[in-house]
């Protein structure tokens, strides 16, 4: 199991207790032991061999040994025993945002409710409403919520599908008969989102090849099983659709099963164009077929280069490929330095040395000092009594890395009417400022932004981050015209944060690419808070590529001095004027 699956299971556990109306200080222990696991940097499954479990803080000897037994064998007696007599379907209704396990509990113990399709009657029947502490407005809110759910139920994080993927795809390579295989579907394409997994692999016996995958580990259920296809449902309840083909057909077929489906379409007119026919068994003229031995080659056929999974989404890229002006897509080892480490002056959980450590031990040249500003008071942001002792910290934990850059930076809130969170005079002294929206998100779309345009005019204001405010499957984005915002990030060479938390992904890479186009400047961010967030790269990187970015359109490519200019060429500039 991952850090973050023992996380999500622990939490499970402290929420069960809840709605067995436990003591809440026995359920924290499991909170606070899932806070701790899915945010460290270590390993659990190495801490666990290791047999330093014991030694986490908060970990008895009753907790060590049932978390012990959960990482060992995936499994834990005393979720079972505690489980007992709950209903299974009681549990989902924690998946709908806002409720917690004291209003599950209310609403099973008062109606009766163990599902969500039962929350919704209960619901539109005005029968929530009518509960102690609930009310006409709570019973509306549970009713967006339950659609909201629908709407997320059934997809997943790229963060956590990938990692499971990457465990299928190795096993996949070692069944026998296996002859190539790879990731295939959204997966391939780092869509931000997954629905299920797609595995593809030649072998000449097919069967026997879904056969086994039917069979590997981590398997919870088996949803089909054929001659060229398997479906199978893994644990963390994640579906994997594997696809067995000759080896003659494996180009062809890793082309069509990597999608996206308005791309296929695309490149099946253009074979038909040509009276050829492409599907998932080659291209072919009539009967004669066009052999392929990869990708590359299948595309070298239509005169075409090779497109990246990441691209194909058919925004261009076919025309762009057939054209050979494809873009030559970033990579994440064209990055220089970190923006948008939180410490724990703020709400991080390291210290500024320790910062400084992890960064220096991953390769990087610099990275952004940017904690919260005070209005985010339930991240310990930051007035100007404690920036000022963060800057003293800063460096003093300079001079002991002389081969690194640490930037000032502030991650400023936005306040409500578009002012931010510092004065001016404090503004000025930062080498590095990115402003944030944090609160009040119900806004119109005009006031909305307005909000955010009277910061990015903000004269010391150098990023925008989270421009939108979104959290995947949880949280719609903000109500806001991007497109102006994106404008006036140019007009005002204020660049947009493309933030790498697997979570906000935000600036969507849909708008990358528009603001690509108009001439906008970008930054990778991590946002981190803990030491895994280091780890949050890749995201951050496959935004940038599924928006077209190339390595000169990020400003954290550029070595520490030609990315300090950056931001002091604007301070010059704008402070005489
Ligand atoms: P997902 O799973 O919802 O995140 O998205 P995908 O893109 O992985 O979709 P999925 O798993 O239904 O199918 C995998 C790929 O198979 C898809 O990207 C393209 C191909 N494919 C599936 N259905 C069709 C279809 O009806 N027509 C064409 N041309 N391709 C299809
Ligand atoms: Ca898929
Ligand atoms: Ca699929």
């Amino acid at each position: 199991m991952t850090n973050a699956e023992v996380a999500e299971f622990l939490t499970r556990v402290g929420q069960l207790l809840e709605i067995r109306g436990e003591s809440f200080f026995k359920a924290r222990a499991y909170y606070n032991a899932a806070r701790l696991i899915g945010s460290m940097g270590e390993d659990i499954n190495r801490v666990v061999e290791d047999g330093k479990l014991g030694d986490l803080p908060g970990f008895g000897e009753a907790l060590t040994t049932k978390v012990g037994q959960l990482v060992k064998t995936g499994h834990m007696d005393y979720f079972d025993q505690i489980s007992k007599g709950i209903p299974a379907g009681l549990l989902t209704l924690l998946d709908v945002p806002e409720v917690g396990p004291k209003k599950a509990k209310l609403f099973y113990d008062k109606l009766k409710i163990s599902s969500v399709d039962e929350l919704e009657a209960a619901a539109r029947a005005g029968k929530l409403s009518k509960l102690a502490g609930m009310g006409k407005k709570s019973e509306e809110k549970i009713l967006t919520h339950i659609e909201q759910y629908h709407k997320h139920k059934a997809r997943r994080l790229l963060s956590e599908a990938l990692p499971v993927a990457e465990r299928i795809l190795q096993l996949v390579q070692g069944i026998k008969g296996v002859k190539r295989a790879s990731l295939a579907g959204s997966i391939r394409r780092r869509l931000e989102t997954i629905g299920d997994i797609d595995v593809l692999a030649s072998a000449t016996n097919g069967g026997e090849v879904i056969d086994a995958f039917a069979k590997l580990p981590g398997v919870t259920e088996v949803v089909s099983s054929g001659a060229t296809k398997g479906s199978a449902v893994f644990a963390p309840g994640i579906q994997c659709d594997l696809r067995a083909v000759e080896d003659k057909s494996y180009a062809a077929a890793q082309h069509y099963f990597t999608g996206s489906k308005d791309h296929n379409v695309h490149m099946r007119q253009l074979a038909k164009d040509r009276d050829w026919k492409l599907n998932e068994y080659g291209l072919f003229q009539g009967e004669k077929m066009f052999p392929s031995k990869d990708e590359e080659e299948l595309f070298k056929h239509f005169g075409m280069d090779w497109i990246e999974p990441e691209m194909r989404e058919n925004t261009g890229e076919i025309e762009a490929s057939l054209k050979h002006k494809l873009p030559r897509l970033i990579m994440e080892k064209d990055i220089k330095g970190l923006v948008h480490i939180h410490s724990n002056f703020s709400d991080g959980s390291l210290s500024i040395e320790q910062v400084a450590a992890e960064v220096e031990k991953r390769g990087y040249k610099y990275f952004t000092l940017s904690d919260h500003s005070k209005a985010v008071y339930v991240a310990h942001g930051l007035d100007d009594e404690r920036q000022n002792q963060q800057w003293k910290e800063l460096e003093k934990v300079q001079k002991k890395h002389p081969g690194l850059t640490i930037f000032k930076s502030t991650e400023v809130d936005i306040k409500k009417d578009g002012s931010l969170d510092f004065s001016d005079r404090m503004m000025e002294l930062f080498d590095c400022t990115i402003a944030a929206v944090h609160s009040s998100f119900t806004m119109s779309t005009d006031a909305m932004t307005e909000r955010v345009i009277k910061a990015i005019s903000h004269p010391f204001v150098d990023i925008l981050a989270h421009p939108t405010g979104r959290l995947l499957l949880e949280r719609e984005p903000f109500s806001l015209d991007v497109e102006k915002v994106i404008n006036a990030c140019v007009a005002h060479d204020v660049a947009l944060e493309i933030d790498g938390h697997p979570a906000r992904l935000d600036l969507d890479w849909r708008y990358v690419r528009k603001a690509k186009d108009l001439g906008a400047k970008f930054v990778i961010s991590l946002d981190a808070h803990s030491p895994i967030d280091f780890d949050y790269l890749p995201f951050g990187i496959s935004t940038a590529r599924k928006g077209w970015l190339e390595a000169g359109d990020v400003l954290n490519c550029l070595s520490a001095e030609k990315f300090e200019k950056w931001l002091s060429h604007r301070r010059k500039k704008k402070s005489r004027s």
